[in-house]
């Protein structure tokens, strides 16, 4: 199969998701399309000129998020992201439909600013901004409803990708008062299908020149106990800005010490936070985590976008008999209280 997109999509990255879920890399081609350009020879594939598009493996090409993601989603015979039926089925339905109305507005929004200056429309802009506002006020009520919990749906996907979406228009700012829509997005954007399918970023925008590399603070990944900001802050250090994020292609292990060594397919979830060199080489001088040495490593936000960032490990990741109950514990009960991933949290053993 073909599945046809553009990567700043946000209903190409519902089916993009749905690939990945589903695990059907192997069974789907992801293509780039070439849209909004005259002539381009994706309208001979898919005249309508959009995407998603999923040419089957039968030939038959497919329109629609919605009907693509059920699609992959059933091929397996087992449909598992599919809303209900029955009366719960109409709830989902309504909960789908609100997110995919506020991915609609987004997306004329940020596709309107992403025209030239003198072929905006600023009545359209302005329209798409105050239906934005009311649409995250509602959500922020929504948000407690029990399928936007539990088991991952097309609801809570539809709305992931809104706000993630949302995340890449730097106009859109929807977090502020929005307490419990952040805490949502923050653990559903966590997920690898989500961080994998991230819009390319922002270019960032010009501004004064940054302060020399002694004063500015560089982020570091921390996995293990370091991850609790607070405690840094009560040994006198000054961590800026903590993020939940997550670290593919490597897995926690914890031996008498923890580390994060590579292993293919897997995440390690911790926080990212701003600390100078003088304060990172204050860290590491204590003789218990001397032998820690740093690594370049790319962290995934809840936004979707990535960070570079720094992430200290052991050289040598403990033989696999060695563990630590007591060290494993204590990094349970600190990775609920930061909320990282329940399921994460759950198997750091
Ligand atoms: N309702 C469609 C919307 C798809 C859509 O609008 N895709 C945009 C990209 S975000 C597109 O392909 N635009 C190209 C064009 O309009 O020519 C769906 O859910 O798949």
């Amino acid at each position: 199969m073909k599945l046809y997109i553009t990567p700043g999509s946000p209903y190409a990255r519902m089916a993009r998701m749905m690939v990945l879920e589903k695990g059907l890399e192997g069974r789907v081609e992801i293509i780039l399309a070439q849209t909004r350009v005259a002539g381009s020879p994706y309208y001979g594939i898919n005249p309508s000129g959009r995407v998603p598009y999923l040419v089957c493996e039968d030939g038959v090409g497919l329109e629609e998020s919605a009907l693509i993601c059920s699609y992959l989603d059933g091929l397996d015979g087992d449909p598992a992201f599919d809303l209900p039926a029955g009366k719960p089925g109409w709830e989902a339905r309504r909960l789908e439909a609100l997110a995919r109305s506020m991915l609609d507005g987004l997306s004329v929004w940020a596709r309107e600013i992403s025209r030239p200056q003198n072929e905006r429309s600023p009545g359209i802009v302005q329209h798409e901004i105050d239906r934005a506002k009311r649409m995250v006020d509602v959500w922020e009520q929504e948000i407690g409803h029990p399928l936007m919990h539990g088991a991952l749906n097309f609801a809570q996907i539809t709305l992931a990708c809104a706000l993630g979406l949302g995340g890449r228009n730097t106009e859109a700012r929807w977090r502020p008062g929005h307490p419990r829509l952040c805490d949502w997005f923050g653990r559903i954007a966590a997920r690898p299908s989500f961080v994998a399918t991230a819009p390319p970023g922002v270019p960032p925008k010009s501004g004064p020149p940054p302060p020399p590399v002694a004063d500015r603070p560089i982020d570091v990944f921390f996995y293990g106990l370091f991850m609790d900001a607070g405690a840094l802050r009560a040994k006198g250090l000054h961590p800026v800005n903590p993020r939940l994020a997550c670290v593919h292609g490597f897995a926690l292990r914890i031996g008498n010490r923890a580390t994060l060594a590579p292993c293919a397919g897997a995440s390690a979830y911790g926080y990212v936070m701003g600390l100078t060199h003088a304060e990172i080489e204050g860290l590491y001088s204590d003789a218990s985590v001397r032998a820690y040495r740093a690594e370049a490593v790319q962290a995934a936000l809840p936004d979707g976008s990535t960070v570079p960032a720094l992430c200290f490990n052991l050289v040598i990741a403990p033989d696999d008999g060695e563990a630590n109950a007591e060290y494993a514990e204590k990094l349970r009960d600190l990775g609920r209280r930061l909320n990282l991933p329940a399921s994460y949290v759950d198997g750091i053993r």
